[in-house]
């Protein structure tokens, strides 16, 4: 079928889209328009996502988490977000159901991406996660996960492993759906953050 207008979105990933959203063919088509404003090249660089982060936490340091995330979202691993990738995360982060979002959280958490999560990456993770948390918000931490070495150990023992085990990616969706403080624990988007996106957003 070819298509000879690059500003059109191909029919594959079109149905694609509309198969692994909710969103609507319309829609989709309207973000496409704008998405092309932004970026004419039709990809997010890195860096672009990293400014996009910085803009939401002037006064943090989200620089890592970032990078952490755009990872998790650059599913063919091209180093950028192509218009696919920019919507499913879109979806996920928004109205993804709770098994989609848990998969995307351990995608996040599996660094290096070989299909199991060990304890330095957790580390890792929540390391990244505490930059973004102010140090009078980190003051108001309980004693036991005031520091990312603390809130490891914590979520370590509540999936009841030891310093060497990993998780497969069944134990952390298993874990986490038995056991609500560990989503807490492990939260890839903690409340701050998400209150700072909604007053950003108005
Ligand atoms: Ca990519
Ligand atoms: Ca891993």
């Amino acid at each position: 079928m070819g298509n000879g207008k690059s500003s059109a979105l191909s029919r594959g990933i079109l149905e694609d889209l509309k198969l692994n959203t909710k969103y609507s063919e319309e829609e989709l088509c309207t973000w496409y328009q704008s998405f092309l404003k932004e970026c004419p090249s039709g990809r997010i660089s890195k860096e672009q996502f990293e400014n996009i982060y910085a803009s939401f936490f002037p006064d943090a340091d989200p620089k890592t988490y970032a990078q952490h995330v755009f990872r998790s979202f650059d599913t063919n691993g091209d180093g950028t977000l192509d218009f696919k990738e920019y919507i499913i995360a879109l979806h996920l982060t928004s109205s993804g159901k709770t098994t989609e979002k848990l998969e995307w959280a351990f995608a996040l958490y599996d660094v290096d991406g070989n299909g199991t999560i060990n304890k330095k990456e957790v580390l890792e993770i929540v390391t990244a996660i505490f930059k973004m948390i102010s140090p009078d918000d980190q003051d108001e931490l309980p004693e036991d996960e005031d520091t990312p070495e603390k809130r490891t150990d914590k979520i370590w023992q509540f999936f009841g492993k030891k310093e060497n085990d990993k998780l497969s990616e069944g134990e952390f969706i298993q874990g986490i759906t038995e056991n609500k403080e560990i989503l807490r624990l492990i939260q890839y988007e903690p409340q701050k953050v998400k209150e700072r996106i909604k007053e950003k957003k108005h």
